[in-house]
């Protein structure tokens, strides 16, 4: 018999407007109860730890020395850029340095002096270490943002790149996309690469300097427009494929594909003010730690989880030398802890799905004999090994209660199974004393303890007094006296009475 669903409603309640307020802390209490909470380092400007390297060589501005003109102004060509002068250099660090005192520091390239040929310029950033984005990412362009870019990312240090938004004036004629924005994105197609001419349209040079990649309005879709319910992204980003590795990153590729025109065509006779100059990029982001780590730190000129858990590795990927027992699993934010004895989500369902109005995980098919919205109980007819950790594959064993002695197959949470009268043991498979096993515990109606067989009768399976007098030597009353008819009739009906009941 298929055990009865069971359909339980779990409210998420949010607790938190803070991106980075529910995982502060990677354990509760003190001491060996102390219960293993998820938990994530607090965000950092990323910039602070990034290596820049720019492609090609030779395109950073001032080797040999170059004049610009800007594009508001192409005929006032009095700037210059000289790599050999402090004064007039613009190498790539200033995109990453701390600005001081309100002077706006800046990388900047050669000029457009060989168009037709198209000005191309890549930036990578490189941090070894993966990371999750936790708000925007910010590029600020002096003298005009480009007319078509793309972002890119790698998850694997380099090694392997994809695109993560295209920035075109017209995303059509660029990149053969039509233009998108993040507010078109819905729950299901969040993930998706989008062009978007949000950033990249001519309003002069120092009106918008930003190029934006939106992380914000991402996490809006949903955690509301003003990040309330944080949890609800935490919940989305374990039961949602991709969604997590889209907010993932080692490192991020500018790939710089036209700069900032001043208008709808190229003047031939003024290359000189077009030219691309970067003075800051902010990335917002924390290490990834798998949930195991609440602290990232430098160490050896790397990036580093300061890992909890018994966990280990960069990214505590790792179990800690000396704890295999359990299978390494990714921190996770399910179930949120509420309590001992459940053990939701403990790796026993790999579906689980949310319910965005009413803010609730479901979780379906119910592995390794466990139940429940978020398979924290287990399947009727099974109890908890409590000596098992919670995602312990074995964790809930089956009751295997005896079908003649139990009253019902399941059992109790420590596996006593219900016995029918005269029955007992966990699995109701013994008689009480008096009792005699026939498919289930039987009175007895004589025995050699307590109903002895009266005036010299012997007892013959628990239910026959043979008694003396018999010329064959066979059975001539029934009754435990063997004298009185009266009480043999009544043993007889006793006998008939338990024949019927098996
Ligand atoms: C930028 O990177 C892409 C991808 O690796 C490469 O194809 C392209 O040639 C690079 N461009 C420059 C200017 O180095
Ligand atoms: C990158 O990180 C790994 C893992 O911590 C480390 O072994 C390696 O030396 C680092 N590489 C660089 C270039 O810093
Ligand atoms: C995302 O899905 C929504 C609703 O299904 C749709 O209106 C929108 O066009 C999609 N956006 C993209 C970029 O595909
Ligand atoms: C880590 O290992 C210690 C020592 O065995 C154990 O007491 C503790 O419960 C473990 N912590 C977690 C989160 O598994
Ligand atoms: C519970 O788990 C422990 C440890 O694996 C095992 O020794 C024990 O036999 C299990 N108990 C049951 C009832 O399966
Ligand atoms: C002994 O008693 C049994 C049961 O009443 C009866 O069937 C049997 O015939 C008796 N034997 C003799 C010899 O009387
Ligand atoms: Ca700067």
């Amino acid at each position: 018999m298929p055990p009865p669903l069971l359909f339980i409603i779990i409210i998420i309640s949010p607790s938190s407007s803070q991106p980075s307020g529910p995982l502060d802390a990677c354990s509760l209490g003190a001491g060996p109860g102390r219960q293993a909470l998820p938990c994530q380092p607090p965000p950092t400007n990323m910039k602070e730890f990034m290596q820049i390297r720019v492609d090609p060589p030779g395109i950073t501005c001032g080797n040999p020395p170059e004049r610009f003109c800007t594009l508001e102004n192409p005929y006032l060509c009095s700037d210059e850029c000289d790599a050999s002068s402090p004064d007039l250099s613009h190498p790539p660090q200033l995109m990453g340095d701390r600005e001081r005192g309100g002077l706006i520091t800046y990388w900047q390239t050669i000029t457009w002096s060989r168009y037709p040929e198209p000005l191309l310029a890549n930036i990578t950033l490189s941090w070894n270490k993966s990371l999750e984005v936790a708000d925007d990412i910010i590029i600020t362009f002096e003298y005009g943002r480009p007319t078509s870019m793309v972002l890119e990312k790698s998850m694997d240090k380099g090694a392997t790149w994809q695109p993560y938004q295209y920035y075109a004036d017209d995303c059509l004629e660029a990149f053969g996309m039509s233009p998108k924005q993040v507010s078109d994105l819905a729950p299901t197609n969040l993930t998706r690469v989008i062009c978007t001419e949000k950033y990249s349209g001519w309003v002069g040079a120092k009106e918008e300097k930003n190029v934006v990649f939106e992380v914000r309005a991402r996490f809006g879709v949903f955690a509301g427009p003003k990040l309330i319910n944080m949890d609800a992204l935490y919940i989305r980003m374990e039961t949602m494929k991709g969604l997590r590795d889209f907010f993932t990153f080692s490192n991020l590729r500018l790939r710089l594909l036209r700069p900032a025109l001043g208008g709808t065509y190229v003047q031939r006779d003024n290359l000189l003010k077009y030219f691309y100059a970067i003075s800051n990029i902010d990335v917002p982001a924390r290490c990834k730690c798998n949930l195991h780590a609440s602290r990232c730190v430098l160490r050896h000129a790397t990036l580093q989880c300061e890992c909890e858990h018994n966990t280990s590795g960069q990214d505590c990927q790792r179990c800690r030398g000396g704890f295999r027992s359990r299978s390494w699993r990714p921190g996770s934010y399910l179930p949120l802890p509420r309590g001992s004895g459940s053990f939701g989500c403990n790796g026993h369902s790999n579906r689980c799905s949310y319910i965005d109005f009413i803010n609730v995980v479901t979780c379906v098919s119910c592995k390794h004999n466990t139940r429940g919205q978020s398979c924290q109980y287990c399947r009727l007819g099974y109890y908890r090994n409590a000596s098992l950790p919670l995602d312990d594959d074995n964790i809930c064993v089956e009751c295997d209660c005896d079908p003649d002695g139990s009253a019902s197959p399941h059992c109790s949470d420590l596996g006593l199974c219900r016995c029918k009268a005269g029955a007992t043991g966990r699995r109701c498979d013994s008689c009480v004393s008096g009792f005699t096993w026939r498919g289930g515990g039987a009175e007895n109606l004589c025995d050699s303890e307590r109903l002895l067989c009266q005036n010299g009768g012997t007892c013959f399976d628990f239910l026959r007094c043979t008694c003396p007098g018999n010329s064959t030597g066979t059975v001539r009353k029934m009754g435990r006296h063997c004298d009185d008819e009266g009480g043999a009739s009544a043993a007889l009906k006793h006998f008939l009475l338990l024949a019927t009941r098996r």
